[in-house]
């Protein structure tokens, strides 16, 4: 593992719920409520938000990852007081702002899972562009059983990976997948042992923060985008950005140093 981290300095620095780091590419995040599991309070879901709004112009990828033995144990519970229709539509929104910043943001964010993934963290996962699993994470979607909906953007996201069948299994009977069922649904790119999941994800935000900015830009923005939309409209979409990406300077370099023989082959 990169022992190269440092805590990060300036604003994000403030943010007391998360303890970040960072070396010269890759920034970590980790949630820092583990007497709570990590549950998604307000001010939580807030300084996530502020994260990835606020992230340092330099850095090329991020991990985010969970204090303790939980990734995250979704919407802090204590917090859902009553509210009324609008302040309830608001606070989904307010999720939505703050996930939506990870998933559409400037760079590839990657997930390290543990423990318990539920409700909202399963949520907070669904918006990273890689998630990594120990052989303790476990996802569930006890909000069906709590007498409440998904609200942090589950029902557009989560469906997306594992179908909207299976999501609703696991939240009409509250079935809860282990790690190995959360990969063979679509959940988890890389399968890791305990204690394992931070080192791969860091090794894959290196290897990530290597791609020409356009490239994961593309990734992240207009892949998820055609994929949505018609087959015409997608083939369209993406002549538009292969050739913006084609043409960056990253790109021209990157295609010289194949063609010169200094650029690594595809190897298996
Ligand atoms: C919490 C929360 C929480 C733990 N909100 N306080 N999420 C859930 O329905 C999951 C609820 N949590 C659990 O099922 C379990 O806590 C866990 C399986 C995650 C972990 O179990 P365990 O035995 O390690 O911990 P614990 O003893 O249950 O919890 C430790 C403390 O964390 C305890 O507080 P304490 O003051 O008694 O020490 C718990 O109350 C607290 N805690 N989870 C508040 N979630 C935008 S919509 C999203 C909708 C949802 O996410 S719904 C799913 C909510």
């Amino acid at each position: 593992m990169s022992t190269d981290f440092v805590p990060v300095a300036g604003p994000l620095a403030d943010l007391h719920l998360l303890h970040i780091t960072r070396n010269s590419t890759v920034l970590h995040a980790r949630m820092n409520r583990p007497g709570k599991r990590n549950a998604l309070s307000d001010e939580l879901v807030q300084q996530v938000h502020t994260c990835f709004q606020q992230l340092p112009q330099d850095v090329g990828a991020v991990v985010i990852s969970g204090e303790g033995d939980h990734f995250c144990a979704g919407l802090d519970l204590s917090e859902l007081v009553e509210r009324d229709i609008q302040g309830a539509v608001l606070h989904s929104r307010m999720w939505h702002a703050a996930f939506d910043a990870i998933q559409f943001g400037r760079v590839p964010v990657v997930a390290v899972l543990h423990g318990a993934v539920v409700g909202g963290g399963m949520e907070l996962a669904a918006s990273c562009h890689l998630r990594v699993a120990e052989d303790s994470a476990y996802f569930g979607l006890p909000e069906g059983q709590r007498g409440i909906f998904v609200g942090g953007g589950g029902s557009a996201r989560i469906p997306r990976l594992m179908g909207v069948a299976r999501m609703t299994d696991l939240m009409l009977t509250g079935r809860v997948l282990d790690a190995e069922e959360g990969a063979r649904a679509g959940l988890v790119h890389y399968r890791v042992g305990d204690g394992q999941g931070l080192a791969r994800a860091l090794e894959l935000a290196e290897r990530v923060a290597r791609n020409a900015p356009m490239s994961n830009f593309a990734v992240m923005h207009a892949l998820p985008r055609i994929a949505d939309q018609s087959q015409s409209e997608g083939l369209f979409t993406e002549a538009l950005m292969a050739a913006v990406a084609g043409s960056t300077p990253h790109a021209q370099e990157r295609l010289r140093a194949f063609l010169d023989g200094r650029a690594a082959k595809v190897t298996k």
